[in-house]
């Protein structure tokens, strides 16, 4: 009898222990989540590499240092399919799961549901790509974003198009998404303040295949300039529908949701010549030449628009781990937000909403068969 009481009496101590100390975390897990498969997967696989990259850094140096010892890291992935409600859905099981920070997600559309999830879980959120302002207006201490707004690419569509194409008819198309809308109305909204008004403006919707009617009514308006707000698969069918149905000779414009290789590849000599705002040649930034490298090495081919960000992303997320030596999101938030961080995409430095200070957008035009940014 007095044996079992004793035992009972040392299992109690240890359980009790147990509960008041800091648990020693087997892993550190992170979720990355963004259009894993579907019509945006290629944006979702650059959001997958570049997180991979990053963990794998880390655990071939045995992890992140914590509490004395060194923790791996394990990713969780999340494919959202670029649908909010599935966003939603792996933002829970995120959370249930223990992941202490989130790479993502890509869609603006997503990412601005998750982000109360993970907020009220007091998970750090970076986004490596959505761009809507939305996003970092909401008041969350949790959420980041490494990319820029779509306020700030706007305004650069918008002057582009006054300024050099000397455009003033100008029609706009949009997707109808967070993003897609939001982009369009940014544009419209600089074009109104250079004295432009679009003769045009419109809807589509995501997953159509056929365009023509709302081209026909667009080309009624003789536009000079066809400003799409939207990502890839759209865009591709909009200026081949345009180009050989409808032989519209329009400029092409669009955003960063069409910076990736499937546009040209799959809209071939149609998308020749089209327009799109995104940041400054990333293989001219001297830090990132470790990461463009090993992309290539295991991968087998080149980063893509997002990789880098992705990257820094995830990086940053650990990084404040091993710093902090805490996985607390508000310790690791107020951490992210109190420095300048040296970076594989240069200096970057979040403000109190956790927008980054400096994120310049540049157009780049499809010349040749491959995107060339102009000065
Ligand atoms: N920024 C490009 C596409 C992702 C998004 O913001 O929805």
């Amino acid at each position: 009898m007095r044996k079992w009481t004793l035992s009972l009496f040392a299992v109690s101590v240890a359980l009790l222990f147990a509960a008041s100390s800091p648990r020693a975390a087997e892993t550190i897990k992170i979720g990355v989540a963004g259009p894993l498969t579907g019509d945006q997967a290629a944006f979702g696989e650059m959001l997958k590499n570049g997180s991979l990259l990053a963990a794998e850094e880390w655990n071939a140096k045995g992890g992140v240092v914590l509490r004395g010892k060194k923790v791996k890291v394990e990713l969780l992935w999340g494919d959202d399919r670029h649908d909010p409600r599935e966003g939603v859905s792996i933002a829970h099981k995120f959370v249930n799961s223990g992941v202490v920070g989130v790479v993502g997600h890509f869609n603006s559309s997503v990412s601005i549901p998750a982000s109360t999830v993970y907020s009220e879980a007091g998970v750090v959120q970076i986004t490596p790509a959505s761009t809507n302002p939305k996003l970092t207006e909401q008041g969350f201490m949790t959420v980041f974003r490494a990319c820029g707004r779509d306020d700030q690419q706007g305004e650069v569509a918008a002057e582009f198009i006054k300024n050099k194409l000397k455009a003033k008819n100008v029609a706009i198309l949009h997707d109808k998404t967070t993003y897609g809308q939001g982009l369009a109305d940014e544009t419209r909204r600089f074009l109104g303040r250079l004295g432009i008004k679009p003769v045009f403006y419109s809807g589509i919707v995501q997953g159509d295949k056929d365009f023509t009617p709302v081209l026909t009514a667009a080309k009624q308006k003789n536009p000079e300039v066809v400003f799409f707000g939207g990502i890839h698969p759209e865009a591709i069918l909009l200026v081949k529908q345009m180009r050989e149905r409808l032989g519209m000779n329009a400029a092409f414009i669009s955003g960063d949701g069409v910076y990736v290789d499937e546009f040209f590849k799959i809209a071939g000599k149609a998308a020749e010549g089209s327009y799109i705002t995104f940041t400054p040649d990333q293989a001219k930034i001297q830090a990132a030449q470790g990461v463009i490298a090993k992309h290539r090495e295991r991968f087998g081919k080149e980063v893509g628009a997002y990789t880098i960000y992705s990257y820094v992303a995830a990086s940053l997320i650990l990084q404040s781990i091993q710093e902090t030596n805490s996985t607390a999101g508000a310790r690791l938030s107020a951490h992210l937000r109190s420095k300048a961080w040296n970076t594989a995409l240069g200096k970057i430095q979040f403000n109190a909403k956790g927008d980054v200070l400096e994120s310049p957008y540049v157009v780049w035009q499809v010349k040749g068969g491959r995107f060339v940014q102009l000065n």
